[in-house]
């Protein structure tokens, strides 16, 4: 097998995937305003029909798709297919409230699937290949994604899920995995681990590992890579779009390839909406031309990036992004999980000991991120006992336990001592230097 999984895709000419696009959009368009009321309405407002949607050129015409629509929608109001269908759902990390429930028709799957199979063969797999798969498995897309991509490929396939990392180490070792996939937080942990038990590189035959689903540096890239002696690749996507897969990257490690016969992707202007050129900083936006369940339009990431269609040593033509480079909202990812501050507002709101005065402070020891939440105290409960003061950190503890998945060292702090600010209060102190 090539370096390839699809090269008359991967190495198609502009010209000729502009046109395939043009008609998966123009069908596609016709297939949601037909088949979802929500759209046909968005659409209707904006004055647009399928007929006035011909090719690439008139993608700019659609309404954009944003995370409020999909709350207001939720959960079967954007499916384009009939319940019965589908075959699967998938949903966003830890969070109540703003949960993404996406839908999967069989076919989705297997399209899903593949683009993670091309991400795999970017990194070197093959069948020859043990891959370890390490992400969470259940409704976040990042372990069935690569499993499924992983299987397509023909690796034996090792569906760890995360947790239990000298286990992980012992079956790396007895197993021979080759390909590793993760978060890059639990590679660089992994990593960590494996020399805590006296080993390095040379007692693994780790050779590539396939890290996303959040934010990470060059720095931390060649950290995993000295840990693990390994090449460590990025991978993109989002819950709304499928999952990992919609871009991955080649051995150049310059950016991730679009798997653009799939998703188109424009650049806007986050606060006007205004489709930026090739080049400009700004929100990455997915058009999904080939998901049959749940085809978002011009759906808003939230992600700032750059487009760059600069030639690829690596002979692909797909269009590359960089990391994305922060966000246009205030989402954070803390552990992998994605963590909207106004999610411990709503737990603080509901006690009545606390007041909605917090920070979020959030740090990285060595590679693993910390998080902790400074809530001011009432005046009525800074002087009561320590124990009913245990008692409420106790509380707001496993409150945002159970709605985000993750725990957070809770500080209660004296009332009046968090400083005010003249503006915007500043809910977020984020430490970590991931950009
Ligand atoms: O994180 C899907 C995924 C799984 C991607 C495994 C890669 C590997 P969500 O939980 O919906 O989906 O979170 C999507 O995570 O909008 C980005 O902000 C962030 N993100 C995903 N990949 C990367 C990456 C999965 N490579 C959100 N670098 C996205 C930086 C990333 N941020």
């Amino acid at each position: 097998m090539g370096k390839y999984w699809n090269e008359e895709i991967e190495c198609m000419d502009r010209e000729s995937m502009k046109k395939l696009q043009s008609e998966r959009l123009a069908a596609q368009v016709k297939h949601v305003y037909e088949n979802v009321p929500y759209y046909k309405k968005l659409m209707d407002e904006k004055g647009v029909t399928p007929d006035d949607i011909k090719g690439v050129d008139d993608l700019h015409k659609l309404p954009f798709l944003t995370k409020a629509d999909l709350r207001d929608a939720y959960p079967y109001g954007l499916l384009a297919k009939p319940l019965a269908d589908c075959v699967r759902i998938q949903s966003t990390s830890g969070t109540t409230g703003r949960r993404v429930v996406a839908f999967y028709t069989q076919h989705d799957i297997d399209l899903w699937e593949d683009c993670c199979a091309r991400a795999i063969t970017a990194a070197g797999g093959t069948k020859e290949d043990v891959c370890q798969v390490c992400y969470g498995y259940g409704l976040f897309t990042g372990g069935p994604g690569l499993n499924g991509g992983s299987h397509k490929v023909g690796c034996l396939t090792l569906p760890m899920s995360s947790g239990n990392t000298e286990r992980q180490i012992q079956f790396m070792r007895d197993l021979g995995s080759t390909i590793l996939c993760c978060t890059p937080s639990y590679a660089a942990y992994i990593g960590e681990t494996l020399h805590e038990m006296g080993l390095g590189p040379d007692d693994i035959k780790l050779k590539a590992g396939i890290f996303g689903a959040e934010p990470w540096t060059e720095e931390m890239r060649h950290e995993i890579e000295r840990l693990l002696g390994i090449k460590a690749y990025d991978i993109y996507g989002l819950t709304e779009t499928s999952g990992p897969g919609v871009s991955f990257e080649c051995e150049e490690q310059t950016g991730m390839h679009i798997n653009e016969d799939h998703f188109i992707a424009e650049i806007i202007d986050p606060d006007t909406g205004e489709v930026l050129p090739e080049g400009s900083k700004g929100e990455l936006v997915f058009t999904s031309i080939t998901k049959e369940a749940f085809p978002l339009l011009r759906y808003r990431t939230r992600d700032i990036c750059v487009l760059s269609r600069k030639k690829c040593s690596c002979g692909r033509t797909l269009v590359k992004m960089t990391k994305p480079m922060g966000r246009s909202d205030d989402m954070l990812i803390i552990k992998g999980v994605n963590v909207f501050p106004s999610q411990i507002e709503s737990v603080l709101l509901k006690m009545s000991n606390a007041t909605p005065n917090y920070q979020i402070v959030v740090d990285r020891a060595g590679n693993v991120d910390t998080f902790e939440i400074k809530v001011e105290l009432s005046d009525d409960m800074f002087t009561d006992t320590i124990k009913s003061v245990e008692e409420l950190e106790r509380k707001i503890s496993s409150d945002i336990q159970s709605i985000l998945g993750i725990r957070a060292k809770i500080s209660l702090v004296e009332p009046k001592s968090i400083p005010r600010s003249e503006g915007k209060a500043v809910r977020v102190i984020d430490k970590r230097k991931l950009v």
